[in-house]
């Protein structure tokens, strides 16, 4: 085909476009009546029906019917890649047990680090595929994977080299982080500072030359890492040029999230003990505030992230399912959104938001993804609904119609 002539390879009409665009003044960034065109992987067209002459574009339509059309959905915080199952702790918190109580006999993370060491880069891909399925089979075309349950400098490569690989095999883009920083290691017992440095002058330098994590995180609690070795970690991670994200006041205050603000983070994550301090650091700051209501339901935790004082202040919220073995074995970013909107009182169109234009700012993506306009990545989904509002809504029932990554129709 000559090129030349061409707008777009393919365009679909009559479309209901959710562009998630703030520009786009309506809820949703609404556009009714629209065409949409891809090119090359990229959004090269958008434009109102009968505003232009479809036979002009040259390119293989598509009549949408009226149908709606979202950007693809980000999940921008999972722990994808891991080994084994906790299917026994989750028997003994239902007999009593805390999640706290377990980690401090040695289960927790630390079991999932076990199985994890024990397991070939090969095998890892093979137990995280049909999570990642789950993920992509209702609309998620990008997904963050973390490390952290490695603790050395060869497991967490062959985590990170696990995501690598899986995102050779699927139709989706995986950003990295390394988190090695999310449990002491217990060959390291009683010696924090040393682990630390482990991080900092072998493992982010390693990583960043290999090119294999776009980001590093940390996990801020009194049970793992205090605010000092935190704020190492992101000197480091900055230093190597890498974004930094962080886990953050989910089970106490430990201002990382205003620590993390400073170092101009992606994100900061968890919250529900975020204090007015951290809000004002939030505020302005353009780090995104990542809310995750699958460990909050899958604990049990009753204590609230702040949502309306960060809606005050304006920080944009994103939704994701920090899906691992412990706090959130729930591979559904779907239910993700409902559960921000009756626990956490989102309302359907931040839900969305958290999960396409907000997440990818926390993924360090606003100009690629999570949005339909032109010049970005056209990762998009067309859903048989009339209202964007029905996906935070409904659940279990999946009513989507085309999943396009990079241009390319997947099969439904
Ligand atoms: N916070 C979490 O919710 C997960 N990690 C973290 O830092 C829990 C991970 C696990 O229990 O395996
Ligand atoms: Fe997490």
């Amino acid at each position: 085909m000559d090129r030349s002539f061409c707008t777009a390879e393919k365009v679909w009409t009559n479309v209901k476009l959710a562009t998630m665009d703030p520009e786009v003044k309506a809820v949703y960034g609404l556009l009714d009546r629209h065409a949409i065109g891809v090119l090359d992987g990229r959004i090269t067209l958008l434009k109102p029906m009968g505003s232009f002459n479809i036979d002009e574009v040259a390119a293989e339509v598509i009549d949408a019917g009226g149908m709606c059309m979202t950007p693809g959905l980000i999940d921008s915080h999972t722990h994808l890649i891991y080994g084994g199952q906790r299917t026994a702790e989750f028997s003994r918190r239902q007999e009593g047990a805390s999640y706290a109580e377990i980690a401090c006999e040695g289960g927790g993370i630390l079991s999932t680090v076990r199985a994890t060491r024990a397991l070939s880069e090969a095998e890892l891909v093979e137990q995280a595929r049909p999570r990642l399925e789950a993920l992509l089979a209702e609309g998620v075309t990008t997904v963050e994977v973390k490390s952290g349950y490695g603790l050395t400098v060869k497991d967490e490569l062959k985590m990170l080299r696990a995501v690598r690989t899986l995102a050779t095999d699927f139709p989706v883009r995986l950003r990295s982080t390394l988190l090695a920083a999310h449990a002491l290691p217990p060959e390291y017992s009683g010696r924090t500072d040393a682990y630390i440095e482990l991080i900092c002058n072998e493992l982010i330098p390693q990583v960043a030359q290999l090119g294999l994590a776009e980001a590093v995180d940390v996990f801020c609690e009194p049970i793992a890492f205090s605010l000092t070795q935190c704020e190492r970690v992101f000197t480091a991670a900055q230093a190597a040029g890498l974004g930094i994200k962080a886990h953050v006041e989910q089970l106490s205050n430990s201002q990382g999230a205003a620590l993390a603000a400073q170092y101009a983070a992606w994100s900061v994550d968890h919250l529900e003990y975020l204090d007015e301090a951290g809000i004002a650091a939030l505020k302005d700051s353009g780090t995104v505030a990542t809310l995750l209501p699958g460990a909050f339901y899958f604990l049990g935790e009753t204590r609230q992230p702040p949502v309306d004082a960060l809606r005050q202040a304006q920080v944009p919220l994103a939704v994701a399912s920090d899906l691992n073995p412990g706090s959130s074995p729930l591979a559904s970013l779907r239910l993700m959104m409902n559960m921000a909107a009756v626990l956490f009182g989102l309302t359907p169109e931040e839900a969305l938001q958290g999960t396409t234009c907000h997440a990818a700012v926390a993924l360090g993506l606003g100009e690629e993804v999570g949005m339909l306009k032109v010049g970005m990545a056209a990762d998009m989904l067309l859903w048989e609904i009339d209202d964007p509002a029905q996906l935070t809504c409904e659940f279990g029932v999946n009513r989507l119609q085309q999943r396009i990554f990079a241009g390319k129709v997947q099969d439904a």
